[in-house]
């Protein structure tokens, strides 16, 4: 018996796992090559406030994730925190989209014990890799009591970020995520410090439980130009059950689409007004007379993730006060 928490530490691929021929090679190489074990040789383990468990549940890049594997993961998840021996969850994750999987987890997971989403951009093999000190990191903060009740976490580079908020906004810099209002704290020599918490609901305080979902619904994200075509619009509308429009500036849509989307809307389709921009608020009847379009607006959150809460707030709601409220309340 020690005091050390502890934790689980899941590997899923991506860079983290990745391999390279050469030292130099910190953008060319192959994904999710090494084993859970074999990132977690390259930390040293007796400095560490965990005892630690591993376990391999995928090994495929991040840009391969559907709606099955994040269930997939959701559920394993799950399963692990009701384990009375399990103090939190480390998960090894592709960065492509990673703030994906660490959304659905924040608003499905039914549990206060920390759960942390790790990745790194140069791969184990590279000069100055972050993988170790990464995983380490993500690790501590997983023992770390200030951690529990903060919702899924995404520690990189440094910084502690809430998973609602942090986006990855480089291809390739080690300093790759960005969360708007800044990150929830640092890590410094192994050891987090927080200075903010999520203010927005999650985890214990949503509706949805990832056990209870078998499945998602359909939603599909347009990407706005001048040049988009009403076609494009159509044959999405045609087999999605929500659109998330990312249309330009502060969700925007060009004339030439209106009717398509009002259109889509009419027949059920739940279109959400979202930006490309990557930040900032886009208002309920601000650039869009939204009530009498029958859409929604977004709020401040990314195509992305405004994904991922539309399919959830679909399992349980098709009502547009209460679809619009999730973007408001998430
Ligand atoms: N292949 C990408 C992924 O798995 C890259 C990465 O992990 O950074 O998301």
């Amino acid at each position: 018996m020690t005091d050390k928490a502890n934790i689980v530490v899941i590997g899923t691929g991506g860079t983290i796992a990745g391999q390279g021929k050469a030292a130099s090679n910190t953008s060319a190489y192959l994904c999710s090559v090494l084993g859970i074990d074999d990132i977690l040789a390259t930390i040293p383990h007796a400095s560490l406030p965990a005892n630690l468990r591993a376990e391999q549940l995928l090994q495929t890049g991040s840009e391969n994730f559907g709606n099955a594997h994040l269930l997939a993961i959701g559920q394993r998840v799950s399963t692990l925190l009701m384990e009375d021996d399990v103090d939190g969850i480390v998960i090894a994750h592709g960065t492509d989209t990673i703030e994906e999987t660490a959304y659905f987890l924040h608003l499905t997971l039914k549990s206060a014990k920390p759960v942390v989403l790790v990745g790194a951009m140069r791969p184990p093999s590279a000069m100055s890799s972050d993988a170790a000190l990464n995983l380490y990191d993500a690790i501590a903060v997983a023992a770390h009591p200030g951690s529990v009740g903060m919702g899924t976490l995404v520690v990189i580079n440094d910084e502690i970020h809430t998973a609602r908020d942090v986006v990855k906004s480089s291809s390739f810099k080690i300093e790759a995520f960005s969360s708007p209002y800044g990150p929830l704290g640092y890590v410094i020599e192994g050891r987090p410090r927080y200075y903010r918490h999520p203010a927005r609901a999650h985890t214990l305080a949503t509706p949805w439980t990832v056990e209870r979902i078998n499945s998602l619904p359909q939603v599909d994200i347009i990407y706005a130009y001048g040049a988009l075509e009403p076609a494009l619009v159509d044959a999405l509308a045609a087999r999605a059950q929500g659109l998330i429009f990312a249309g330009t500036g502060n969700g925007n849509v060009a004339a030439h689409l209106i009717e398509p989307l009002r259109e889509a809307a009419r027949r059920g389709v739940h279109v959400v007004r979202a930006s490309r921009t990557g930040s900032g608020i886009v208002l309920r009847n601000g650039a869009q007379p939204d009530d009498t379009y029958g859409w929604l607006a977004v709020d401040d959150q990314v195509p992305s993730k405004a994904r991922i809460l539309l399919m959830l707030a679909l399992t349980q709601a098709r009502d547009w006060p209460s679809l619009q409220a999730a973007f408001e309340r998430y």
